[in-house]
Parts: C-alpha cells; structure tokens; sequence
C-alpha cells in the first residue's frame, strides 16, 4: 500500500512547470506509485469550464474580487472531485499550480494574503499540498522560455505588465522563506532533466 501524496509546483509564466510536471510523474511511476497529473485552473469538469472564463475575455472581464472567488470555486471542485479521491485511493497527486497561485497573483492587490486564505477555508477546508515546488528562473529565462513557446500570446493574466509579474515572483520567494517545511524553492535555470533531479531531491523525504 502506497501513501498518497498531494504536491503542487509553483512558478511565473514559462518557468518549466508543465514540462517539469510530467517528467516528475513519469519518474514517480517509475517508482511504482499511481501519479494523478492535473492543474489549476481546472483539473475537474467544473473547474475546467471555470478555467475557460477566467483565462479567456478582456483584461477588466472580471473584478479582482469575483477573479478571486471564481479561482476559490474552481479549486473547491478540483479538491472535492479529482484531488481527494486519489488521495484516499493512494495516489500521489501532482497538480501545475494550486492555493499559492491564487495568493500570489489575486492576494496583494485588492485582496490581502489573508482574504485569499480565508477563501480557501470556505472553499476547500483550508487543504494544503504535503509539498510545493517553487520553480525559481530569472525574469530573462523565464520570458525566453514562454516566447519561445507562445510568441507574443498570453492569456488574460500572463498578458500583465512586467510590474505585476515581479510582484508575484517576490510573493513565491516570500512564502518560500516563511514556510521552508512545505514550500521549497528550486533553481529552475539549466537542464530540463537537472531541474527534475533537483525536483526529486526536494521530494526525497516523502518517497515511500
Ligand atoms: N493563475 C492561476 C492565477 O492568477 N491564480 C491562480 O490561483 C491560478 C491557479 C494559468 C494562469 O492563471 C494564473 C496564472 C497564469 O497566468 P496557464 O495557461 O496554466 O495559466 O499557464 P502557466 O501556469 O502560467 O504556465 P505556462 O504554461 O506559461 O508555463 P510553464 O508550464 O511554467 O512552462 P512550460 O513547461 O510550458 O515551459 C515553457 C517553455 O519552456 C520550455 C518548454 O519546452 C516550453 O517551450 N522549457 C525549457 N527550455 C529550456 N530549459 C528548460 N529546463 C525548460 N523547461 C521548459
């Protein structure tokens, strides 16, 4: 019987979380464990339909405050319908953002850190990863990265200004500082199978 495992990477935009993602999985298979591999938002039939209005449509289509609850929304369905059940099947659980998304990037404007926690209670009973991975790149690589990727496309977040990015890139550094036990940040620069080896040893302790 395996233990299962809820891990979420973090990180700005092009920093390597899809791609890390997937080599993390198919490297915990080879382990021998069940890997559910999912993302926020979405991740479950209603938080992918949620996914759709919030990423989509014109800068101000949404208000800080109902972007804020509609991330809390999809994230509630994404826990109570893909999240827990493979958690209590046994499965290791690696999800392309989560929680720490919404306090980065919805919790230092309108909304404080502790607006977005308090919907997080509400909406998922306060569930936190065993561990989150936060792939750290430089402002440069990272936009190398998605350019090279996307051209000039983003979605209707990734597309603002460079200041909002640098804020939600200190956010990530900041909880990685106030919460080393569960929050670990990871050089994500070189190699993509040097940064999964990084990853892994960030991992370590929880492997069976
Ligand atoms: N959001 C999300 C919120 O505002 N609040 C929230 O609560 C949540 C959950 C989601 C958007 O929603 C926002 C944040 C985002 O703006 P998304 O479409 O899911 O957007 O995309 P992102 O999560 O931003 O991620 P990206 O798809 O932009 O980038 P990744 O997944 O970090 O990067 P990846 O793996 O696609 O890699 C980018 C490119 O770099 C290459 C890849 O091949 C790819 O071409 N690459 C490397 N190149 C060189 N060396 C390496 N080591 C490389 N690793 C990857």
């Amino acid at each position: 019987m395996t233990h299962g495992r809820f891990i979420s990477l973090e990180g700005g935009e092009g920093a390597g979380k899809s791609t890390q993602l997937r080599a993390l999985a198919t490297a915990l298979r080879a382990r021998g464990l069940e890997v559910v591999e999912t993302r926020e938002p979405g991740g479950s039939e209603g938080a992918e339909a949620i996914r759709a209005l919030l990423l989509t449509g014109g800068a101000d289509r949404w208000s800080p405050r109902a972007e804020a609850l509609l991330f809390a929304a999809a994230r509630a369905d994404h826990v109570e319908k893909t999240i827990r059940p493979a958690l209590d099947r046994g499965a290791w659980v690696l999800s392309d953002r989560f929680l720490d998304s919404s306090r980065a990037y919805q919790g230092m404007g309108d909304l404080t850190d502790a607006d977005i926690l308090a919907l997080h209670r509400i909406g998922s009973g306060g569930f936190l990863p065993d561990r989150t991975l936060f792939l750290a790149l430089s402002e440069a690589e990272a936009a190398a990265r998605a350019r090279s990727r996307d051209g000039d496309a983003s979605d209707r977040i990734g597309g603002r200004d460079r200041s909002f990015h640098l804020a939600v890139a200190r956010a990530f550094t900041r909880f990685a500082e106030e919460e080393p036990a569960r929050f670990l940040a990871i050089d994500a620069s070189g190699d993509a199978e040097v940064v999964t080896a990084r990853l892994l040893h960030g991992l370590q302790d929880l492997l069976p």
